[in-house]
């Protein structure tokens, strides 16, 4: 009786584990697919970050163009911020980011890892070059 009981606490567990993996899975893709959507024709940058730096660490858009910036991590949660380009989002890695930008001035612009990640992690940014 009591070996039943335990296994059924066992099997409860599982599938409450197994119901929250299925929830995070059906949310995040469409989380996604939801910010995507706001500029379906957008031109897709990709950027990877790792301890200490993103890769590519210069990026050059243009003024009032959309453009989707597509981040992944390598190692760790990073940061990825920027008050006048309007993004503030965190990198986990496994998964892929999406953050949708439309740059509405010119100018030299710098992207910091606003998620402490390390000894490096102060001097971990990337540079964004906005043309007229
Ligand atoms: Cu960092």
């Amino acid at each position: 009786m009591k070996t039943t009981m335990f296994k059924n606490k066992i099997v409860n567990t599982m599938l409450l584990a197994a119901a929250c993996g299925i929830a995070l899975a059906v949310v995040t893709p469409k989380a996604n697919l939801a910010r995507a959507a706001v500029n379906p024709n957008a031109k897709v940058i990709e950027i990877t970050a790792k301890k200490f730096e993103f890769t590519p660490s210069e990026i050059t858009l243009k003024k009032g163009e959309p453009v989707i910036l597509r981040l992944t991590s390598a190692d760790r949660v990073h940061g990825f911020m920027s008050k006048p380009l309007k993004i503030d989002t965190d990198i986990p890695p496994g998964k892929t980011t999406d953050v949708a930008v439309t740059p509405d001035s010119a100018g030299g612009f710098t992207v910091i890892c606003d998620h402490y990640c390390g000894t490096g992690h102060g001097n971990m940014k990337m540079k964004v070059t906005v043309v007229e």
